[in-house]
């Protein structure tokens, strides 16, 4: 449950937040199967409320009605052709699971499958559950809310801002979960983000995950397991659930990175200090890490105060550094525009999600943001590919610049105080590289600045572009 399941030796997961199936199908095959991403993180899959107060948040998603796959984003049809054309191109599927519970107190009807469901009853004929698989509230306060966050029994049978929690303990419930991630894993996933993993007992997972099917065998060696990151909220308060009780399952999301690669955005010579043990950080090996995600990109999940796209110089070269520095699992956000933290992804009169466009210049168009087709983001994919398992050597750092190589497959350099001209070592073989924070190489030749690296593997480096100053090459960006 620890291995990415990525194709040779790409990285990069991209968060394709809200993206349709038929959307992702097409980008797998345009973009990211050519540029080296190893996966995509989906949006939950399933059946799901719809919300109409307000009209069509994002946030309706998390909140599960039943395990059929027709959601906002798609029928079960589209799912299982993307999952294979983005296969087919090496891009593996990792699908964002909501199991902690279903949807909230209050709500009924139908949802996106057209199962009928009421939460007051607890009842989800399209699973089914029904009264007996969900906590009672015998553990919790009179709210049954999530009240406390250092009662673990709260955390864990209580109600996740009223949403009605399942009870892990129950058979049937464990049969339901692991029947709904078997279904995903031999249509052919790779993987699967478990939302609110911290509200669920750590043993508890651990009996459902033992009843997962190895990946499928037209995709995936024989004896694959499916790669689990379990989304555990962890900012070292006192007393509240830790990341690392859970790394023994899988990866974990450690948000805590998110503070710290904003912090050596800004200070580049600390970059290599980013792990921090007394902080009780996970270890990389063990961390799922990440700029911004959905819920902190908008001061949801405790977010706030982080990079996003909207800080387009530091969330590059922040993302170049995520990608550049070898630290845990990476992943990607790509996002919609937004103002309103609850608005849903563009949609048409009729709320149906609009199309990806692709701009003539690589960007994309309906109000979709795309920031993993921003050239450096794009080129730093390439570069976590081409460099993959290969330490970082040789960092140096004056004032706020720093550089650093990694083995003999790439070096990167940076500066957040004006422009830099400096002989560095690179440790790759003479040649002409392209930097590809610039652009990739194509057929048509290096879009950007070609580093020319002589016998003993030294170049002159030379950063003056102010808005994206920084440099990278690689083994497999050849000029
Ligand atoms: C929505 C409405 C609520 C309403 C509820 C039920 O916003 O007002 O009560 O529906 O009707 C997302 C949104 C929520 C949304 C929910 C369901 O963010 O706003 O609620 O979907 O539609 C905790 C959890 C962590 C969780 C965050 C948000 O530990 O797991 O809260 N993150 C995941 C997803 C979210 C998603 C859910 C879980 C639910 O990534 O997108 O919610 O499936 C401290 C603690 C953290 C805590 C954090 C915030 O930092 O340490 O553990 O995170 O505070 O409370
Ligand atoms: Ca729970």
């Amino acid at each position: 449950w620890h291995h990415n399941n990525c194709v040779g030796n790409r990285e990069a997961i991209v968060h394709l937040f809200e993206w349709k199936w038929t959307d992702i199908a097409k980008e797998c095959e345009q973009f990211l199967g050519p540029m080296g991403f190893c996966g995509v993180q989906i949006s939950p899959p399933n059946e799901h409320a719809i919300v109409l107060s307000p009209r069509r948040p994002w946030w309706e998603s998390y909140q599960p009605v039943s395990y059929k796959l027709t959601s906002r984003r798609g029928s079960e049809k589209e799912f299982v052709d993307m999952v294979e054309r983005c296969n087919r191109v090496n891009v593996g599927i990792y699908a964002d699971i909501v199991i902690n519970h279903m949807t909230g107190m209050g709500r009924s009807g139908t949802g996106t499958a057209g199962s009928p469901f009421d939460a007051d009853a607890h009842s989800f004929p399209g699973v089914p559950y029904s009264f007996p698989d969900f906590n009672d509230c015998s553990s919790c306060s009179g709210c049954c809310c999530i009240d406390s966050w250092t009662d673990f029994a709260r955390v864990r049978n209580c109600r996740l801002v009223g949403l009605i929690d399942l009870n892990h303990k129950v058979t049937h419930v464990q049969n339901m979960v692991s029947g709904f991630m078997n279904h995903l894993i031999d249509i052919g996933v790779a993987g699967f983000r478990i939302d609110a993993a911290k509200h669920v007992w750590p043993e508890d997972l651990e009996i459902i995950f033992k009843k997962l099917n190895n990946l499928n065998t037209k995709w995936f060696p024989s004896g694959s397991k499916p790669l689990v990151y379990m989304e555990v909220i962890d900012m070292n308060q006192g007393g509240e659930i830790q990341a690392n009780s859970y790394k023994h399952l899988g990866l974990v999301t450690d948000f805590r990175y998110c503070v710290k690669i904003k912090d050596s955005q800004r200070n580049l010579g600390g970059i290599p200090y980013m792990y921090d043990a007394g902080w009780g950080m996970l270890h990389p090996d063990d961390a799922f890490v990440f700029v911004d995600n959905h819920d902190n990109q908008r001061g949801h999940g405790g977010g706030g105060n982080i990079l996003t796209y909207k800080k387009p110089y530091e969330y590059k070269m922040a993302q170049a550094i995520a990608l550049g520095w070898p630290y845990g699992q990476p992943r990607i956000m790509s996002s919609f525009h937004f103002s309103d933290s609850e608005a849903g992804p563009p949609m048409d009169e009729n709320d149906n999600t609009l199309d990806v466009t692709i701009n003539a210049d690589g960007s994309c168009g309906n109000g979709w943001v795309c920031e993993h087709r921003w050239k450096p983001i794009a080129g730093m994919v390439s570069f976590s590919k081409a460099t993959s398992g290969e330490q970082a050597k040789d960092f140096w750092s004056e004032g706020n610049q720093a550089a650093w190589r990694r083995g003999h497959k790439g070096f990167v350099a940076m500066t957040n105080q004006g422009g830099l001209r400096k002989t560095f070592y690179t440790g790759l073989p003479s040649g002409q590289y392209c930097n590809i924070i610039q652009g990739c190489p194509t057929k048509l030749g290096c879009e950007g600045q070609i580093v020319n690296v002589d016998d003993n593997g030294n170049a002159m480096i030379e950063i003056n572009d102010s808005e994206n100053p920084i440099l990278a090459i690689h083994i497999e960006g050849k000029a």
